[in-house]
């Protein structure tokens, strides 16, 4: 902890890390005790990036213990399964992803087969920065032992998902954005043909989403299964298809990581130069909507983008070489009426103005901690310091208010879904650190 914090933000710091000593198991960190029991690939990412400021030594195993779970063409599943736990603990449990064969899944670990942003390289470089210099040296063979894997994470990437042949990856079902039930899915969701008795899973841990939305991530789930998670199918048949704004300046900011661990270990960077180019300039020439200065996903079964405006249209803000003129229109949204303008704790993850904003929904409209983390450290980037001052003080202003909560009212603040929420404990540190 950092001796020059106030009283005040002492006790946020330990408050936070508190939560996150309570959610970890031994060998990784829990989303949240109770609903989310098992080990999430996007959640391990932001918390390593607490842990660092906290146990380094955790932060390694977190992230040793998410790569358990890659599979030998290097996906990095968004699930790695506690078999310690009551196949009831959660639902979809492990059963739903494969049946006997599972062909490139890990033996002995048991995994979804779906990924999510892949934020790892990122945050295993900023967890070698932040090291103090009695532990640089651990510290890099850390990441020389990791590099290997980040790299088969993003190879598998650029061969797998690059559906359209840009360098953008594409994701295959909503619950590989991290944004399960953004409105920005619901046009390829609803296009989707159902078969006649749909399953019907029954979970309902919060309004949203709801059973529909469940109905249809389950039946992504059985299509990918039935043709085992071949790229082929995916690319070729697979109905949810679409290049997430989101997703991809995650991959861009993790593929300038890889470049850096690369020439730290020895390896060649070349090659994660080249890709990250090609997301770059994929990103302008794919993603941006010039008539309305921001980033939308495309859909690639129609080649469109899709309607609703979300706060992963200001996720690119993490490309370092983004245009000025692109970085200023970005902004304007940002700070206009549609979002942080009209909200006393911004920033909401959907566009107030659209019809499908709902304060309370989930990824519908509530402000989260994670996506503003992003976006302040993308603010920070480029040099703005006031909209990179607004995130932090809404964002600290939301924990203390309400604790360390899954999401937030972004009009009142008021704290939703689980309580001690490891990623906004994690994130806090990072901000506080
Ligand atoms: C939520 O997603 C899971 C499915 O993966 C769920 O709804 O059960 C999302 O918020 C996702 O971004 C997050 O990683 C996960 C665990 O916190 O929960």
């Amino acid at each position: 902890m950092s001796s020059r914090l106030t009283g005040d933000e002492t006790a946020l710091w330990q408050a936070a890390a508190r939560v996150l000593d309570a959610n970890w198991t031994g060998t990784a960190t829990v989303p949240s005790p109770g609903l989310y029991p098992h080990q999430w690939s996007l959640d391990s990412a932001f918390v390593a990036l607490g842990l660092a400021r906290h146990r380094r030594d955790r932060a390694e195993r977190e992230l040793t213990s998410l790569f358990r779970g890659q599979w030998a063409d290097g996906l990095l599943p968004h699930l790695v399964f506690d078999d310690t736990l009551a196949r009831h603990a959660y639902f979809p449990g492990p059963e739903m992803w494969h049946g006997d064969h599972r062909p490139r899944a890990p033996h002995g670990v048991r995994t979804s087969g779906l990924t999510q942003p892949p934020l790892h390289a990122f945050a295993a470089l900023r967890l070698h920065e932040s090291a103090p210099p009695s532990e640089a040296e651990h510290s890099l063979d850390f990441l020389r032992g990791l590099y290997p894997c980040l790299a088969a994470q993003h190879r598998y990437l650029a061969e797998a998902r690059d559906l359209s042949g840009s360098g953008l990856a594409a994701i295959c079902h909503p619950w590989e954005s991290g944004m399960d039930n953004s409105p920005a899915w619901d046009r390829p969701l609803g296009a989707l043909r159902l078969p006649p008795a749909a399953y019907s899973p029954g979970r309902t841990p919060r309004d949203l989403p709801t059973g529909e939305d469940y109905d249809r991530y389950v039946h992504l789930v059985a299509l990918l299964r039935a043709h085992d998670y071949e790229p082929a199918y995916i690319r070729d048949d697979h109905p949810f298809a679409v290049e997430d704004p989101l997703f991809n300046a995650a991959y861009l900011a993790s593929e300038h990581a890889l470049a850096e661990i690369a020439a730290l270990v020895g390896a060649d960077p070349a090659p994660h130069r080249e890709r990250s180019a090609r997301v770059h300039a994929a990103l302008l020439d794919r993603l941006w909507d010039h008539e309305q200065g921001c980033f939308r996903a495309r859909d690639l079964r129609d080649d469109r983008l899709l309607p609703v405006v979300t706060v992963a249209a200001f996720a690119p803000l993490l490309d370092p070489d983004l245009p000025p003129g692109t970085v200023r229109r970005l902004v304007d949204l940002l700070l206009s009426a549609r979002f942080a303008g009209a909200a006393g704790y911004p920033v909401p993850t959907c566009d107030i103005q659209a019809p499908a904003f709902d304060r309370s929904g989930y990824w519908r409209g509530p402000t989260w901690i994670n996506t503003n983390w992003l976006l302040w450290h993308g603010a920070l980037g480029h040099g703005l310091t006031v909209v990179a001052d607004l995130l932090y003080g809404s964002t600290l202003r939301l924990v203390r208010q309400s604790g360390f909560r899954e999401y937030f009212d972004p009009f009142d603040g008021t704290g939703r879904g689980s309580h001690d929420y490891s990623w906004s404990a994690a994130l806090v540190l990072d901000l506080l650190a």
